[in-house]
């Protein structure tokens, strides 16, 4: 895969040298490219920002350096543009649709992504029209907060991506369990020692029973996604939901009426 990375604080991204990205890029599994959009500028301040029309606080990103940037990473993309398929461009934003799971899986499949980092109060609007032309455009959110800058977005996404990549993660094993993703929060985990500070590995997890700790794990999952995010809780398909699973829900506050899981207590649909 081709990773393009467009970025003022192309820094920022020094990051991206280290652990399991770090070693596919190394091993050349991973293409990944910094570019810093000053050197897509001609004026001798290297300016990429202007006012606002229309008035306003702060300053905007000018489209010139964009279109120069994008321009020349289109050119050297090495998507097959016969079929009228584009290289993607994720524009971490918050004003995008969030990025998810779901999300990460797709765009590890596909063989070039192009990354704008957004600075100031965001980029001239024209940018993602120019762009639209030689990319598929996604503005993307990692969450309901404003950051500073695109690039801390950008370093969650290539990671939760780069994990994805034939080649990239040590354990492939360790993504099998997650891609049997049952929609519910991870159960909790330990390790030796067995008693630690007064604080025991609940006896079941030294058993031996596989039939038992499965249950037990599954338990945990359920309670902690219904106090932790109760929303993940109502998506669930209740035909999916055991007897041990119905009753572990009822405990955490949750029923199962006319096949669908309903908190027993008005939930916040947030
Ligand atoms: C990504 N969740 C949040 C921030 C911005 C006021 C201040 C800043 C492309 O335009 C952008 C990009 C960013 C950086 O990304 C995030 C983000 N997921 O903050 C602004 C807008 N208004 C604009």
């Amino acid at each position: 895969m081709r990773i393009d990375v467009v970025s003022i604080f192309p820094e920022y991204l020094a990051a991206l040298d280290l652990s399991l990205i770090g070693k596919a890029r190394r091993e050349n599994v991973l293409d990944l490219n910094v570019h810093d959009l000053r050197d897509y500028t001609h004026d001798r301040h290297r300016t990429v920002d202007d006012t606002p029309y229309g008035g306003g606080a702060g300053m905007v990103m000018k489209p010139e350096p964009w279109a120069a940037a994008l321009g020349r990473i289109a050119v050297e993309s090495p998507v097959d543009k016969t079929g009228g398929n584009k290289p993607i461009l994720i524009v971490p934003s918050p004003a995008g649709a969030v990025f998810t799971q779901e999300m990460a899986y797709e765009l590890a499949e596909a063989p070039h992504l192009a990354f704008a980092c957004g600075r100031y109060e965001g980029i001239d609007e024209r940018v993602i029209e120019f762009a639209a032309e030689s990319f598929d455009v996604r503005p993307v959110s990692i969450g309901d907060y404003v950051l500073n800058g695109g690039e801390v977005a950008v370093l969650a996404m290539v990671e939760a991506i780069g994990r994805l990549i034939p080649g990239v993660v040590g354990n492939p094993e360790s993504l099998v369990e997650e891609s049997h993703s049952d929609g519910l929060l991870e159960y909790p985990v330990y390790t030796k020692p067995a008693s630690w500070e007064g604080h025991e590995v609940p006896e079941v997890l030294l058993s031996g029973n596989h039939g038992k700790i499965a249950r037990f794990r599954r338990t945990k999952q359920l309670e902690r996604t219904a106090v932790r995010r109760p929303d993940l809780i109502v998506q669930l398909d209740a035909s999916k939901l055991n007897r041990h699973d119905r009753d572990a829900l009822w405990h955490s506050g949750f029923a199962i009426v006319d096949g669908k899981v309903v908190a027993k207590e008005p939930v916040d649909p947030a």
